[in-house]
């Protein structure tokens, strides 16, 4: 059984931001001689806000073999003991939901209303879900003997850091398995603000734990021999990368990708309802969304309509700081990612696309790209094919339900789709035929805990969410 530190006073993130240490075996502890440092920075300013440590090979080594320490003990204890701690985290992560979602503005430059009013429920409501099947397991259908896997490596990527820590950690603890977690390297705060949750929800030391650093720490820990689950989110690339580099292991995957999802509207929707849908689907989280609805599909009878509303409402969007409430659209996440937005937008504009953005004025600090539609797109133009991971829109035309499912799905990526009609026959029939993990119909954009995530072709495999996620982390 394990022993219990007292839980530690709930600090600051005024107290916790200056220099953090990696979060093992139960302690915050500075990086190992093969470690480092780094810094994350706030892109709507380029401000430093914290040092961070950077684990190396051996830091990796002492997290994997903490959590397998914890292992023993942790998928020992009865479901409903390991439901009591998921709901005491999904509880302090409502108090300090206002902390949360303002250090994640911060590091990662999304507007506050969305880290306050969607991120945020969200990432509670996965904990409370997730602590709710701690107990059921055995009743579930799972098998006879459902018994979790042992440790697992998450790695997840910066544009919903809480989220994506949230749909990994939630599933792999209620089934009875430890974690190390890494998160991106341009937004690790929230990640280490939750290992201080664990902390005062007494969690057993070593049940989490969660270390920083580059792709370096991530390649090492999702490679390493005593890890047997990995879960990654982030690029196909670096996905390719990891299902190459663990082929032949006897390590269970879940992969997830990216996307280029078509956003369908048809001449008899709502037009109002469509485009508050289209500006939801490609401006939410400034487009760093592997569903976005980054393919606008419209029906060509209604093209005219529907563009001229999504102007008129593009022209009312706010772009600007993440942490006025006000805010539509905040800073693009890193210069990196700035400079990949800026690269596609020039090869959409240099391939004959016509590009409009509605008149607005970017802060001269930070890293900043003005909401953006292309119009006049092929299927060939690059915009129309690649991730572009950012506030950008490549509008498409078509006639009939089946030229709009040929064109949607005419992508590598398999991710998310959306549908908008009166007619729920045709909802039925397009989603029917949309090779796409979602589809959304009449929405977009919208998630819940209960609903299982994923991905076909290039956008990985193995879904998050609901009783599937949990299949992930079982045996
Ligand atoms: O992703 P990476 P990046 C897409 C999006 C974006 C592009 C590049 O199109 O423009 O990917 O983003 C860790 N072994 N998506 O460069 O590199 C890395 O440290 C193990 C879509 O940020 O894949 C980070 O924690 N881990 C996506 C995480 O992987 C490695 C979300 C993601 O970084 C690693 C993000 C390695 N060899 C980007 N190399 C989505 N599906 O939502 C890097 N990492």
């Amino acid at each position: 059984m394990f022993e219990y530190a007292p839980a530690p006073e709930s600090r600051s993130i005024v107290d916790i931001a200056p220099s953090y240490g990696l979060f093992i075996d139960g302690s915050f502890v500075p990086a190992s001689s093969s470690g480092g440092v780094f810094k994350t920075v706030n892109p709507a300013s380029e401000e430093v806000l914290a040092e961070i440590a950077s684990a190396g090979a051996d830091d990796v080594d002492l997290a994997v073999a903490a959590a397998r320490r914890a292992f023993g003990p942790w998928s020992a204890l009865p479901g409903a003991e390991r439901a009591k701690y998921l709901f005491r985290i999904a509880r302090i992560i409502q108090e300090r939901s206002r902390e949360l979602a303002v250090l994640e503005s911060l590091d990662n430059g999304k507007p506050i209303r969305e880290s306050r009013d969607v991120d945020l429920p969200l990432v509670a409501a996965h904990f409370f879900y997730y602590a709710g099947w701690a107990d059921k397991l055995a009743y579930a259908g799972f098998g006879p003997d459902p018994r979790p896997l042992g440790v697992a490596a998450q790695v997840i990527p910066w544009n919903f850091p809480m989220l994506m820590l949230a749909w990994k950690i939630a599933p792999a603890l209620a089934a009875g398995n430890t974690v190390v977690l890494k998160p991106a390297e341009t937004t690790p705060l929230s990640a280490l603000f939750f290992a201080d949750i664990c902390r005062q929800a007494d969690l057993p030391p070593g049940v989490v734990n969660i270390i920083t650093g580059a792709g370096e720490t991530g390649r090492a820990l999702v490679e390493h021999p005593d890890v047997n689950k990995v879960a990654f989110t982030g690029s196909t690339e670096v996905g390719r990368q990891i299902a190459r580099s663990i082929a032949g292991t006897r390590k269970r995957l879940t992969l997830e990708l990216g996307g280029k999802a078509a956003n369908i509207v048809f001449d008899d929707a709502p037009i109002d309802q469509a485009v508050e849908g289209i500006v939801n689907g490609i401006f939410f989280n400034q487009g760093h969304v592997c569903c976005a609805g980054s393919r606008l599909l419209v029906q060509e009878s209604a093209y005219d309509e529907v563009l001229t509303a999504l102007k008129r409402r593009m022209s009312t969007l706010r772009v600007g700081d993440p942490l006025d409430k006000n805010t539509d659209i905040g800073a693009i996440n890193s210069a990196e990612q700035l400079s990949r937005i800026r690269e596609l937008s020039e090869i959409g504009a240099a391939e004959g696309a016509e590009r409009w953005s509605p008149q607005c004025d970017l802060p001269s600090q930070g890293f900043w790209f003005a909401p953006t539609i292309f119009t006049g797109v092929t299927q060939a133009h690059r915009i129309a094919r690649e991730e572009i991971f950012g506030p950008v829109l490549s509008v498409l035309t078509f006639r009939t339900p089946d030229e709009a499912i040929e064109k949607a799905n005419n992508t590598p990526y398999g991710l998310s789709a959306g549908v908008w009609t009166e007619k729920g026959s045709l909802i039925l029939a397009m989603a029917d035929k949309l090779r796409a993990g979602v589809v959304w119909a009449n929405t977009f954009n919208k998630f819940d805990p209960t609903s299982p995530f994923g991905g076909y072709k290039e956008s990985g495999y193995g879904r998050e969410g609901g009783r599937h996620g949990l299949e992930a982390y079982l045996a």
